[in-house]
């Protein structure tokens, strides 16, 4: 099995990429924000109590998403690897999903974040608001709030994996191609040393 988790902030590419890397590595894609908005959509009580935290560009509780992501995981027996998109978002959340795959045989085998300035990213969620009928995308207040949450809970994920030697940096800026270039060298090199 080869898990990774695709890192960065809002706006950075992730779910973008991820498109990508799971049609090229045939992984399950698991992404937070997904599942939230699928709930949001069904008018789950789940969803009903995400959107307003969601609107405001804050982070749902842990106990919420990890156990979203426990049935996720669950669901998905026949994976042969995961891609979390958008998860683990605080360092509970990272120290959740180590025990879930922990019990499953496996781990994470690589972090991958995507670097892009506080520019580029308000830049990019506005251009994405205008066609993608997100809420948190249309307000730039509450663009820099999720920025202000990724730098307040979200940049500490990375320590929590560096203490393990998984954290890569790819540079996020420059077109989709050569990301992704970059990115499934990083996974090759992984894949073919694990
Ligand atoms: P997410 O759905 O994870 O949203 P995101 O971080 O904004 O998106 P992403 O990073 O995937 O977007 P992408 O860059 O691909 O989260 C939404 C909300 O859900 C959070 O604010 C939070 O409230 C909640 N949530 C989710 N997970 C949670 C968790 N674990 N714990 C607690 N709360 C959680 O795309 C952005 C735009 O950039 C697109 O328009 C794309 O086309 C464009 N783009 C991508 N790559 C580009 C490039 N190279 N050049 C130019 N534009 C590019």
């Amino acid at each position: 099995m080869f898990n990774l988790i695709l890192f960065g902030p809002p706006g950075s590419g992730k779910g973008t990429q991820s498109e990508r890397l799971i049609a090229k590595y045939g992984l399950k894609h698991l992404s937070t924000g997904d599942l939230l908005r699928n709930e949001i959509a069904n008018q789950t009580p789940l969803g009903q109590a995400a959107k307003s935290i969601m609107d405001k560009g804050q982070l749902v509780p842990d106990e919420v998403v990890i156990e979203m992501m426990s049935s996720a995981l669950d669901n998905n027996p026949q994976a042969n690897g995961f891609l979390f998109d958008g998860f683990p978002r605080t360092n509970a959340q990272a120290e959740a999903l180590d025990k879930l795959l922990t019990q499953k045989g496996t781990s994470i085998a690589v972090v991958l974040a995507l670097q892009v300035s506080e520019k580029e990213l308000v830049k990019r969620l506005l251009n994405r608001g205008l066609t993608s009928g997100r809420s948190d995308d249309t307000n730039e207040e509450v663009i820099s709030a999720r920025i202000a949450e990724y730098e307040k809970k979200t940049a500490a994920v990375a320590d929590y994996y560096k203490k393990y030697d998984k954290v890569v940096y790819v540079k996020g800026e420059g077109s989709v191609d050569d990301i992704f270039d970059l990115l499934t060298k990083e996974i090759d090199s992984r894949k073919t040393a694990a």
